[in-house]
């Protein structure tokens, strides 16, 4: 049976990063879930729903591998399976855990706007690094109480989604100045904050988020700024509480140099990683809708509020492999 194209859309959507940052990719993956529960058209057996909803989550979470969102947020979805009755009972509960997440989500960002925005002294100047809509938030809250002046804002090479937050602060009438990614020491004498956002946290606390976010934190280290991370609970990674390392994806050479360039440079090699990891040391607070913890509380998240033990990572080291096991 295919999928509902809205669901492929949305999964070459993330793939291509039209859909991007890993709150909304985590939104987007939820919603796509949500689809394919109201546009399954195949037969009203709950066996046969649950295998095509499991093909639905794979297809989703093998679009991207860094950010932890997308799996958590289609896992959490799946999870609504567990236990149901008949194949009606099962889409309802799919679409319904959908909503639930997506309003958590929103909710979450909210929290974290005003609980962050609450870190930042009047009259500070702060420095973002990507486009996270979690650190806007924080950005924009703060403003509004009079505690930003001015915002630098890094340009974030390759895929330059700088100017995306560019527009954001914009819209929220926070003064922005556009530097590129390598004035970031230059600059960092004037700031007081840096606020960045979040793909994924490790259990220990470590950080990866946009590639160049750990330079800035080194550069805000040596000059003592303070850095802040906003990160919903759902960018918290289960799998690193066993040791499991985050993947960083490699894009496409193009997105660095030119094609031609390429062409004209035949058999260069060209890396695009797109995501690194800054250590727990170098960064000050982790702003979640739980609160404001020091990183190294980053297992507490895990613990404490979404209830993971040892034992309940039974999907181990290959979540694509064994996901039919979050709902047996
Ligand atoms: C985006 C990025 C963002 C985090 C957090 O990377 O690194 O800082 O995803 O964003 P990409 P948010 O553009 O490659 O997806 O706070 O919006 O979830």
């Amino acid at each position: 049976m295919g999928y509902p194209q809205k669901v492929l859309q949305i999964a070459d959507d993330i793939k291509t990063m039209r859909i991007r940052g890993a709150g909304r990719i985590a939104r987007s993956a939820a919603e796509a879930m949500k689809h394919a529960a109201v546009e399954y058209n195949g037969n009203p057996y709950l066996g046969e729903f649950k295998e095509y909803m499991v093909n639905v989550a794979k297809l989703l979470i093998s679009t991207r591998p860094t950010a932890v969102s997308l799996p958590n947020a289609v896992i959490y979805v799946l999870r609504s399976l567990k236990g149901r009755g008949s194949f009606e009972d099962a889409r309802k509960a799919v679409i319904s855990y959908a909503e639930e997440f997506i309003k958590n989500s929103e909710e979450a960002v909210k929290k974290i706007s005003e609980m962050g925005a609450k870190r930042i002294k009047e009259g500070s100047i702060v420095l973002t690094h990507c486009h996270s809509t979690a650190a806007v938030e924080v950005i924009a809250k703060a403003y509004r109480e009079g505690r930003v002046l001015k915002v630098y804002n890094t340009e974030t090479r390759p895929f330059l989604q700088g100017r995306i937050t560019f527009a954001h602060l914009r819209k929220y009438g926070v003064p922005v100045v556009q530097i590129p990614d390598s004035a970031v020491r230059y600059i960092m004498d004037e700031v007081d904050y840096v606020v960045v956002g979040a793909d994924t946290v490790t259990s220990n606390g470590a950080v990866v988020n946009k590639i160049g976010t750990s330079q800035v934190a080194l550069a805000a280290r040596e000059s003592r700024v303070r850095v802040y991370v906003a990160a919903e609970s759902y960018k918290f990674s289960p799998l690193t509480l066993i040791g499991e390392l985050v993947k960083i994806e490699f894009r496409d050479p193009e997105e660095v140099v030119p094609h031609e360039w390429l062409e004209r440079h035949p058999g260069v090699r060209v890396l695009n990683p797109v995501f690194d990891v800054t250590p727990p040391e170098y960064i000050d607070a982790i702003i979640t809708e739980y609160g404001v913890l020091p990183p190294q509380a980053a297992i507490l998240i895990l613990v404490d509020k979404l209830g993971w033990t040892l034992d309940s990572i039974k999907y181990s080291d290959n979540i694509l492999g064994n996901l039919e096991k979050i709902i047996e």
